[in-house]
């Protein structure tokens, strides 16, 4: 007997945590969100995501406030990866609130509405470079050149790149390649919020001379103890020149209050002959209140 339901489940970080200090100077600002679809039905199903925010401050970076993800797997899981959108606040904002629903769909048409699940979402949009009252806050510049406790793992602290101009930064130049910076970071008991944020940025070059030759920014992925719980898939490059700037990710880390807990960055690319990719990562924020 056919039945039409579907077990489902996302998970997703609800707390949002961004740097103001490198949005400043922008009007809007996109954050991207990663979500973790599992389906433990035989039935293939197509998710819808809403914003729910009464004071109209987010919105997909679209500016719509719904973006269809398509299909998560039967029997399975599924990686999707959303981003959203807000003006830059003035000033700091913390505990802004919003609902984030996901609605499971039979048909890729989205008519047959099967399951809804909704994620209670805060931001947090602070100026850590300003040492923020309240908040204990420390950063990882590398600009005395050293690595600051990291431990590398196919890079190294170069003078090539640095968020501030002057400096140094987590560096690798070259081929396909996976690089990782990891460290032990201890979380206060009795903290309400905590969080690792930090910048990464890429260039890459695809040997135009030699037709179809191509080089790629693939993925930034965070991983705490091990467990993954952020990934972005970038994707940015091709052939001749990619300029990628330099983007900002937040991980919550409020739920392990009185823990230490091991971080580790890994950002992925995919480089052909004649080509290459340097990619970087600088600034790592860790704070909490
Ligand atoms: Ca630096």
């Amino acid at each position: 007997m056919p039945v039409m339901t579907a077990d489902l489940s996302v998970d997703i970080a609800r707390k949002l945590y961004i740097d103001r200090w490198g949005i400043s100077t922008l009007t809007d600002f996109t954050t991207n969100l990663y979500a973790q679809f599992s389906n433990k039905s035989p039935q293939l199903v197509y998710v819808r995501a809403v914003i729910d925010d009464t004071n109209s401050n987010w919105t997909f970076s679209d500016g719509t406030t719904q973006a269809d993800l398509g299909s998560v797997d039967a029997f399975g899981t599924t990686d999707k990866y959303l981003t959203i959108k807000r003006a830059v606040p003035s000033t700091d904002i913390e505990d802004e609130a919003f609902t984030l629903k996901f609605e499971f769909y039979k048909d890729s048409k989205y008519t047959q509405l099967l399951d809804t699940i909704t994620k209670a979402m805060t931001a947090n949009i602070v100026d850590f470079h300003s040492s923020p009252s309240g908040w204990t806050t420390s950063i990882d510049t590398f600009d005395d050149g050293t690595v600051q406790g990291w431990s590398l793992t196919n890079c190294s602290i170069d003078s090539s790149a640095s968020i501030n101009g002057t400096g140094y930064s987590i560096y690798y130049n070259g081929g396909t390649k996976t690089i990782a910076a990891e460290k032990a970071f201890t979380i206060p008991s009795g903290i309400s919020k905590a969080a690792v944020m930090f910048y990464w940025g890429a260039h890459t070059y695809g040997g135009y001379h030699y037709s179809g030759y191509s080089a790629y920014f693939k993925y930034v992925r965070v991983y705490i103890n091990g467990t993954k719980v952020y990934e972005d898939y970038v994707n940015a490059g091709g052939g001749g020149h990619h300029y990628i700037g330099w983007y900002q990710v937040g991980i919550d880390l409020s739920q392990h209050a009185g823990q230490d807990v091991t971080i580790k960055i890994e950002l992925e690319s995919s480089v052909q002959s004649y080509s290459w990719c340097r990619m970087a990562i600088d600034d790592v924020i860790f704070s909490y209140k």
